[in-house]
C-alpha cells in the first residue's frame, strides 16, 4: 500500500526524536519503503495475507485466522552466544554476559546494517510494554524488515497509533532496531524464512543508552524486541537505576475457598513449565486460579509499601511440544484461533500437531517441510516450536490482568528442572535466604536456547540469559529491594516439579496437582500451618500437604520431601565456584548465607 500522506507515512510522526531516528535508519538500511504501523486488525490481516500469498505463512483450515510458519533450520531459538550486553567497561556486564565495547560492536553492526533492508519494507512499530498509559508501562519503537515480526508484535505487545498519542511530541521511547539481514536484489526470489548466517547474528543491548540492535535472526526471542531484549535485559538495568524489578516471572492469582486472594510470581528457566503453572487448573476443590502473565513481571513498590506487579506483555509466546488438553487445557483453549504457530508439524487436515499434543497422526509434514510418519526416529515439531496467542484468549485470564497499577505480590517461587537432590518444595528462612535460593537456582538445560540439552547449569533467578548488567549487582539489587520492602516483602519458596526415581519415573504428577503445593504456600503465608526446619530451608509436614484424591505412593512423598545432606554437601563446591565468578560484586550477605548452609549441613 502507498503510505503517502497517511498515518503510515513517517512524515506524519510528531515525536521529533522518533522522526529523526526513522530517518537515520532509513539512510542506513536503505529499504524500498517505510511503513508506520497503526496496530489495527486490518493491518494485521493485510500483512498476514501478503505472507500467505508468498508462501511464508500457511493458513490453517482447522483454526480460524491462524497460520503456520517454518523457520530456517538454523533460526529456531535464542542465540545466547550471539547476545551482547555492551557497556563501556566489561565489568559492568559481568561474567555471565557476552561483552564487546559499544564502539566496536556498533562499528561491526553498522557494517552489517548498511543497505540490509534493500528490496524490503521497513516497518516502524510503536508499542507499549504494559497497558497503554499505565504508570508501570514503557514505550518502545521497533524498526524491522520482517512482516513476521510485525504480526507477532501485534499479538505480544500493544501496538499502534494510541501508543504514538501517549508518546506525544517530546515523550521518550526505547529504540529497538531489527533486521533479518537478508537484502533482496532486484528480481531475486525471496526465501520463505530469510535470515543471516549464525556468525552474522547479533542480539545487542546498550543499557546505558536504552538501545537495542538485533541483526540476522527472525526467531521470536531474538526478533520480537519488546520481550527478552526490552522487557528483561534493558528493563532490568533501568529497574536497578530506578528502584524497581524486571523479572523472568509468571504471575498468577489463587483464590481459596474463603475467597481470599493470593498473588504469586514465579521464576523458572525457559521451557520449565512457566506457562503451565501460569494457567494451572487446581485439582483441589474450592481453589480457583487466574492467569495474569506467563513470562515477565515488572514490579514496583506501591503507596502501601507492597510490591505491585504488571505483565508487560499482551500475548503468550509459548513452547508448543508437550502442550495438551491433559497437561494445559487453558493453553489449548487459548490457541484455538488468531494464532501464529512456528515450527510445528502440519497435519493432512490442515491443523498443527506437536509431540504429546495427542496421538500422532498417521502422516504429517514436519517442521522442515518434509513428509513425516510416526515411525520416524525424530520429532515432527521442533522441540522449541512455538505458538503466539493473545493473552485475552486465555479462558482463565484474570479480569485484573491489565490493571494499570498491577497486583500485590504475596509469594515468590523459584525453581528449575532437577531430576534429583532438590525436594518438591522448601521455604526460605528469611529474605536473604530466599535471595540465596534465587541466586543459586539451577536447572537442566532445554531447547529454548541453541546448545546442549540436559546439562545442569546455575541460572540465577532464571535470569542468566536476560540480566542486563553484572549479575552480582543484580543480587545486591534484590537484597536492597528486600530492605525497602521490610515486613511487606513477599515470602520466598523453591520448588522442583521434576524429581525422578532412579529408574527415571516422575515422582510427582505436576500440572494441576501443583496447586497442592501452592495451597501449602498460601497457608504458610497466612500462618495457618507449621513447617519443619531442615538444613536447606523449611519443609512441609507431610500431613499439611493436601493430597486428597491423589493416589501418590507413600514412598514417593517421603522421597519428594527428603533432604539428602550428603547430596547437598556435594553441591557446595559448585555453588562456591558459581559465587566466585562474581568476584568483588558478590554481596557478602549471600556469601554468609552459603556459610550458614554449610554449617546447617554439618
Ligand atoms: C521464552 C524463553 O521464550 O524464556 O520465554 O526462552
Ligand atoms: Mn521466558
Amino acid at each position: 500500500m502507498n503510505p503517502q500522506n497517511t498515518k503510515h507515512d513517517p512524515a506524519s510522526l510528531v515525536n521529533k526524536q522518533l522522526k529523526q531516528w526513522v530517518q537515520e535508519i532509513n539512510e542506513l538500511c536503505a529499504p524500498a519503503a517505510i511503513y508506520v504501523c497503526d496496530g489495527s486488525k486490518a493491518e494485521y490481516d493485510r500483512i498476514m495475507a501478503e505472507m500467505a500469498a508468498s508462501g511464508m505463512a500457511i493458513p490453517l483450515e482447522k483454526r480460524s485466522n491462524s497460520f503456520l510458519f517454518r523457520s530456517d533450520p538454523s533460526d529456531v531459538a535464542r542465540v545466547e552466544d550471539r547476545t551482547y550486553i555492551s557497556y563501556p567497561e566489561r565489568d559492568q556486564a559481568g561474567p555471565t554476559n557476552n561483552w564487546v565495547h559499544p564502539d566496536e560492536l556498533k562499528r561491526t553492526m553498522l557494517g552489517l546494517y548498511k543497505g540490509c533492508m534493500k528490496g524490503r519494507t521497513m516497518y516502524v512499530i510503536p508499542f507499549s510494554m504494559g497497558p497503554v498509559g499505565s504508570p508501570l508501562a514503557k514505550i518502545g519503537v521497533e524498526i524491522t524488515d520482517s512482516r513476521y515480526v510485525v504480526c507477532n508484535m501485534h499479538i505480544m505487545t500493544r501496538v499502534g497509533t494510541r501508543v504514538l498519542e501517549v508518546l506525544g511530541a517530546e515523550g521518550e521511547f526505547i529504540p529497538c532496531l531489527h533486521s533479518i539481514g537478508a537484502p533482496l536484489e532486484p528480481g531475486q526470489q525471496d526465501s520463505s524464512w530469510p535470515c543471516a548466517p549464525i556468525e552474522q547474528k547479533y542480539i545487542s543491548h546498550f543499557p546505558d543508552e536504552n538501545l537495542i540492535w538485533s541483526y540476522g535472526s527472525g526467531y521470536g526471542g531474538n526478533a520480537l524486541l519488546g520481550k527478552k531484549c526490552l522487557a528483561l535485559r534493558i528493563a532490568s538495568a533501568m529497574a536497578r537505576r530506578e528502584g524497581w524489578m524486571a523479572e523472568h516471572m509468571l504471575i498468577l492469582r489463587l483464590t481459596n475457598p474463603q475467597g481470599r486472594q493470593f498473588h504469586i510470581a514465579g521464576a523458572f528457566p525457559s521451557a520449565c513449565g512457566k506457562t503451565n503453572l501460569a494457567m494451572l487448573m487446581p485439582t483441589i476443590p474450592g481453589w480457583k486460579a487466574e492467569c495474569l502473565g506467563d513470562d515477565i513481571a515488572w514490579m514496583k513498590i506501591g503507596p502501601d509499601g507492597r510490591l505491585y506487579a504488571i505483565n508487560p506483555e499482551a500475548g503468550f509466546f509459548g513452547v508448543a511440544p508437550g502442550t495438551a488438553y491433559n497437561t494445559n487445557p487453558m493453553a489449548m483453549d487459548s490457541i484455538k484461533e488468531n494464532v501464529i504457530f512456528t515450527n510445528c508439524a502440519l497435519t493432512d487436515d490442515s491443523d498443527v500437531w506437536w509431540e504429546l499434543m495427542s496421538p500422532p497422526p498417521a502422516h504429517a509434514i514436519d517442521w522442515k517441510g518434509k513428509d513425516w510418519t510416526p515411525d520416524k526416529d525424530y520429532p515432527a515439531a521442533h522441540a522449541n516450536a512455538r505458538f503466539t496467542a493473545p493473552a485475552s484468549q486465555c479462558p482463565i485470564i484474570s479480569p485484573d490482568w491489565e490493571k494499570p497499577e498491577g497486583v500485590p505480590i504475596d509469594i515468590f517461587i523459584f525453581g528449575g528442572r532437577r531430576a534429583s537432590v532438590v525436594p518438591l518444595v522448601h521455604e526460605a528462612y528469611d529474605w536473604d535466604h530466599g535471595v540465596f535460593m534465587g541466586a543459586t537456582a539451577a536447572s537442566e538445560t532445554t531447547a529454548a536456547n541453541i546448545g546442549a540439552v540436559g546439562n545442569l547449569r546455575r541460572d540465577p533467578f532464571a535470569m542468566l540469559p536476560f540480566c542486563g548488567y553484572h549479575m552480582g549487582d543484580y543480587f545486591a539489587h534484590w537484597l536492597a529491594m528486600g530492605d525497602r520492602l521490610g515486613d511487606k516483602a513477599p515470602r520466598i519458596f523453591y520448588v522442583n516439579w521434576f524429581r525422578k526415581t532412579a529408574e527415571g519415573k516422575w515422582l510427582w504428577p505436576g500440572f494441576g496437582d501443583n496447586s497442592r503445593v501452592l495451597k501449602w504456600m498460601c497457608e504458610r503465608f497466612e500462618g495457618k500451618v507449621q513447617a519443619q526446619e531442615s538444613p536447606i530451608g523449611l519443609l512441609p509436614l507431610k500431613q499439611d500437604l493436601d493430597l486428597t484424591g491423589l493416589k501418590l505412593p507413600a514412598d514417593n512423598l517421603t522421597e519428594l520431601l527428603k533432604v539428602d545432606a550428603a547430596a547437598w554437601k556435594a553441591e557446595l563446591p559448585d555453588i562456591e565456584a558459581h559465587f566466585k565468578k562474581f568476584d568483588s560484586h558478590m554481596p557478602a550477605r549471600l556469601s554468609n548465607q552459603l556459610q550458614k548452609l554449610r554449617e546447617r549441613l554439618g
